[in-house]
C-alpha cells in the first residue's frame, strides 16, 4: 500500500518519456489553421447529408475529439512529405492536398481513440472527459465514430480521386484501420495471464500502434508524393514495427507514472510494465500481480505498482530506450538501401526516441 502524500511513484523517471516533435512550427501552425476548412467540407450539407441536425452533431464530435491532440501522426506525414519532395510547396493545390490528407490522418486517429476509450473504459482523453464518458453521449459514441471514420473516405473520393495513387492512398487508410483493430482485439483478449509475455506485448504494439502511428503516415507520404519507388512499405516495415513497440512502451510507462487516469493495471492489459514484471517476478511477487491486476480499487493498483518498483522497472525503461535506439539504427544502416528512405527513417527514429 502506498501513501499518496509521500508517493515514491511521483519521482522523476531516469529518462523522461519523449514529447515527439518532428514538424517545424510554421508548418504546424499552417496545418492547424486548416482544420476549420475540413469541418466545413464535411458538414456543408453536400458530403454526407443535408440534414442540419446531423451535420451539427458531426461538427460537435469533431471539435471535441479531433483538434486538441498534438497532431503527431499528421505531423509525421507532412514532415515525411517535405523530406521526400525536398522542396517548398509550390502551389495552393498541393498545400490543400497535403493538409487534407494530414487531417484525414487525424480523423482516423480520433476514430481509433473514441473506440479505444470505450474498450479501455478510460475516463480521460487528451486531458478531457472521454467522449463516451459524457453522460449525454454514452454508446452513441460508436455511431459518432463511424461518421468520423467514413467522412475520411468521402473526402478522399471528392478531393483526390484523380490522384495517380488514389487507390493506394485509400488502401493505406484501410490497412492502418484493420491492423489497429487486429492489435486492439489482441489487447482486449486479456483473460489468461500465461499469455502475457514480452513477445505478446511486442505483437500487440506492432499491430495497434506501429501501423497507424508510423507505417501509415510515412507510406501515405510516399504515395502522396508519387514515389512508390522509395519502398517504405517493404524496407521500412521492420523500423515502423520497432518504433511502434517503443512508442507503446512509453505510452504504457505514462499510463502508470504520469497523471492519474491510467487504466492498464485496472483493465489487466498486457502492458510493457506487466510483461516485464512477469519476466522478473519471484513466485510471491507473481502471486501479488495475479491477485491485484484487473481490479479498480486503489489498494490493488498500489500493490501492483509496489511490485513494479521492487523490480526496478523505471530503470529498465531508461535502458530499453538506449537499446531500441541502437537496434533500430543498426537495422536501418544494414537494410535500407535507398538514401532518402534511410535518412528519413533515421530522422524519425531520432525524434521518436528523443535524440537531437
Ligand atoms: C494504444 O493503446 C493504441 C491504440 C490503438 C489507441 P492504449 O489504449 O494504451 O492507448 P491510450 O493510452 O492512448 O489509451
Ligand atoms: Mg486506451
Ligand atoms: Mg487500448
Ligand atoms: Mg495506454
Amino acid at each position: 500500500m502506498v501513501d499518496s502524500d509521500n508517493n515514491i511513484f511521483n519521482e522523476k523517471p531516469i529518462r523522461e518519456p519523449v514529447n515527439m516533435k518532428i514538424l517545424p512550427n510554421h508548418y504546424l501552425k499552417q496545418f492547424r489553421a486548416y482544420y476549420p476548412k475540413i469541418v466545413k467540407e464535411i458538414t456543408d450539407g453536400k458530403l454526407i447529408t443535408d440534414i442540419n441536425a446531423v451535420n451539427d452533431r458531426i461538427a460537435l464530435v469533431m471539435d471535441y475529439t479531433v483538434p486538441n491532440g498534438r497532431q503527431t501522426r499528421g505531423s509525421i506525414f507532412i514532415a515525411s512529405y517535405n523530406f521526400i519532395t525536398g522542396k517548398n510547396w509550390t502551389s495552393e493545390d498541393e498545400r490543400r492536398e497535403i493538409y487534407l490528407l494530414a487531417w484525414c490522418i487525424e480523423l482516423l486517429t480520433s476514430y481509433i481513440l473514441i473506440i479505444d476509450d470505450i474498450l479501455d473504459n478510460s475516463e480521460k482523453r487528451r486531458g478531457k472527459t472521454s467522449w463516451f464518458k459524457i453522460d449525454t453521449v454514452g454508446l452513441n459514441a460508436l455511431n459518432d465514430a463511424t461518421l468520423i471514420q467514413m467522412s475520411i473516405f468521402k473526402l478522399l473520393y471528392k478531393q483526390l480521386s484523380n490522384h495517380a495513387h488514389y487507390k493506394e492512398l485509400v488502401n493505406v487508410f484501410v490497412e492502418a484501420t484493420l491492423k489497429t483493430a487486429v492489435g486492439q482485439l489482441m489487447d482486449c483478449d486479456n483473460k489468461n495471464f500465461e499469455l502475457f509475455t514480452m513477445n505478446r506485448f511486442n505483437e500487440i504494439a506492432i499491430n495497434k500502434t506501429g501501423y497507424y502511428c508510423f507505417y501509415f503516415p510515412v507510406v501515405l507520404a510516399m504515395f502522396a508524393s508519387n514515389r512508390p519507388d522509395l519502398d517504405f512499405h517493404q524496407s521500412g516495415l521492420e523500423v515502423f514495427k520497432d518504433l511502434g513497440i517503443f512508442y507503446q512502451l512509453q505510452n504504457d510507462y505514462m499510463d502508470c507514472y504520469v497523471g492519474n487516469s491510467g487504466s492498464d493495471i485496472q483493465e489487466k492489459k498486457c502492458s510493457w510494465l506487466l510483461a516485464k514484471a512477469l519476466e522478473k517476478a519471484s513466485p510471491e511477487q507473481k502471486e501479488i500481480l495475479v491477485t491485484h491486476c484487473g481490479k479498480w480499487d486503489t489498494n490493488s493498483v498500489d500493490n501492483v505498482k509496489q511490485v513494479y518498483e521492487e523490480l526496478g522497472l523505471r530503470k529498465s525503461f531508461s535502458s530499453e530506450v538506449e537499446e531500441s535506439y541502437k537496434k533500430i539504427n543498426e537495422y536501418i544502416n544494414t537494410n535500407v538501401k535507398h538514401e532518402t528512405s534511410r535518412k528519413l527513417l533515421k530522422r524519425l527514429t531520432q525524434v521518436c526516441l528523443g535524440y537531437k
